[in-house]
């Protein structure tokens, strides 16, 4: 038996790789920056162009800090090639692709080569090992299957780190519940957002998920905060590990936490290399400070991706981290810059407002935020919700509410409505939370 208790990794997926010298990471990032950028530019008629009008060419890149000369890309680049145009090898030969909605226009098609699924699958693998999945687990995996990257790029990880996947995808929850009841899985793969719906679920059905075997879960594709990681870790017996991706870079397992520290998720940069600008200057900032991530692939054969603007907001660490591992940390998403809410002045995430209403006694951890014009400026409104176990009249309601208000002027700064809902009246979600309501026409 593996001793899990034990701080030092007892077991890696790719110790080599992972612990690599950083000296060693940044020569194969060269290396391989270098072939990738080729790889774009000979391939991909959109970088023949874009890199043409910025006057440069794959050969001008002398060092990884050359890198800054080359121009970003932005997601209306890959809608504007849709579907295909942006791959860098013809479509008969691509094994895979997979598509985001997105809310308005074209989705963003993205695509793969057999090498890049056998690749993703061994960045998803790496992530479960490091988020503290090991070989035989039994892996629950509820996110969805289809054309969102969740259910596809956590079942092959899992299958490759050698664990047993039930690919149950989103939604159904009760047969959800009663599948982690009777399988009794230890890994549960789904948004933070639908671990609390499944919790919620359970209970109505008498049956307490702490109760059960499950005892990580990987969380991911939505922001969340350090409040609900604790919220989450209480409600459901277990231990919640962040895991970030993105379709248009790969998918899920771009970066992932470690289950000994749970501070900042291991950016792989044997396979991605990752850059913090300022949005506004687009200029590249020193490592530690906040900005707007941006990723180029190094690895990708179908899809290289070069400078992708993310438009996720987020800090570098390089500072070494209790599992030896030796790759960067980005510390937690905090958001993406175009949810960001200006009140009055004050900028505001929503996750911001979620560490807030988090553990408040008397609170679900269910809320939205509508946002809306009054006069020429934006407001905003937050519903959240009571516990069943709470007194529900209306004065009580009206009670908490100020008190929510109270809180969040204190905390963030801004003054804002709140209405508190009756239980159950914040919709639930099943994959990707909806918190915002733009109702600003
Ligand atoms: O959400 C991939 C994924 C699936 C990641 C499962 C983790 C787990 P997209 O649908 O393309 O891909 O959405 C990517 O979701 O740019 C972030 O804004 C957000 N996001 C993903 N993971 C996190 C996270 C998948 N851990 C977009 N924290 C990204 C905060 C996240 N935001």
């Amino acid at each position: 038996m593996l001793d899990r208790s034990r701080k030092t990794p007892d077991f890696m997926f790719d110790r080599e790789a992972e612990t690599m010298p950083r000296a060693d990471i940044a020569d194969l990032q060269a290396e391989r920056l270098r072939w990738s950028l080729a790889r774009a530019y000979e391939n991909v008629p959109h970088y023949k162009r874009a890199f043409d009008a910025a006057g440069v060419t794959p050969d001008r890149l002398k060092s990884v800090a050359d890198l800054k000369h080359f121009p970003f890309t932005v997601k209306t680049d890959l809608r504007d090639n849709y579907p295909f145009d942006i791959f860098a090898m013809p479509r008969e030969q691509l094994a895979r692709v997979h598509a985001s909605s997105g809310t308005t226009g074209k989705p963003t098609v993205v695509g793969y080569s057999q090498g890049d699924l056998d690749r993703w699958a061994g960045l998803m693998a790496r992530s479960m090992a490091s988020a503290g999945f090991r070989p035989g687990d039994l892996v629950h995996n509820a996110y969805g299957y289809g054309l969102f990257t969740g259910g596809l790029g956590a079942h092959y990880g899992a299958e490759r780190l050698g664990c047993t996947v039930v690919p149950v995808s989103g939604g159904g929850t009760e047969r959800q519940v009663t599948l982690l009841r009777d399988f009794g899985a230890v890994d549960l793969c789904c948004t933070p957002s639908y671990a609390l719906n499944i919790v919620e679920i359970a209970a109505r059905m008498g049956i307490d998920i702490a109760t059960l075997p499950v005892r990580r879960g990987l969380f991911g594709a939505e922001p969340w905060s350090n409040e609900m990681r604790a919220e989450l870790d209480r409600r459901l017996g277990l231990k919640a590990v962040d895991i970030y991706g993105l379709s248009e870079i790969m998918g899920p397992g771009v970066a992932c936490e470690c289950d000994e520290a749970r501070d900042g998720l291991h950016g792989w940069e044997d396979h991605f290399l990752f850059e913090v600008i300022d949005p506004e200057t687009l200029e590249p900032l020193p490592m530690g400070e906040q900005g707007e991530l941006v990723i180029t692939t190094l690895t990708k054969e179908a899809m290289p991706m070069i400078r992708y603007r993310t438009r996720d907001i987020t800090r570098l660490t390089d500072a070494p981290c209790a599992c030896g591992r030796s790759h960067v940390r980005i510390l937690r998403v905090t958001g993406r810059d175009d949810d960001m809410m200006i009140i009055r002045g004050v900028n505001v995430y929503p996750s911001q407002v979620e560490a807030v209403l988090v553990g408040l006694a008397g609170l679900a951890p269910h809320y939205r935020i509508r946002l809306f014009k009054e006069g020429p400026l934006d407001a905003i409104a937050v519903e959240v919700e009571v516990l069943p176990e709470c007194d529900c009249c209306e004065a009580a309601l009206i009670a908490k509410a100020r008190e929510v208000c109270h809180h969040i002027k204190s905390i963030i700064g801004v003054t804002c409505t709140v209405n508190a809902r009756l239980p159950g009246e914040i919709p639930r979600s099943e994959g990707k939370a909806v918190r915002v309501l733009d109702e600003r026409g």
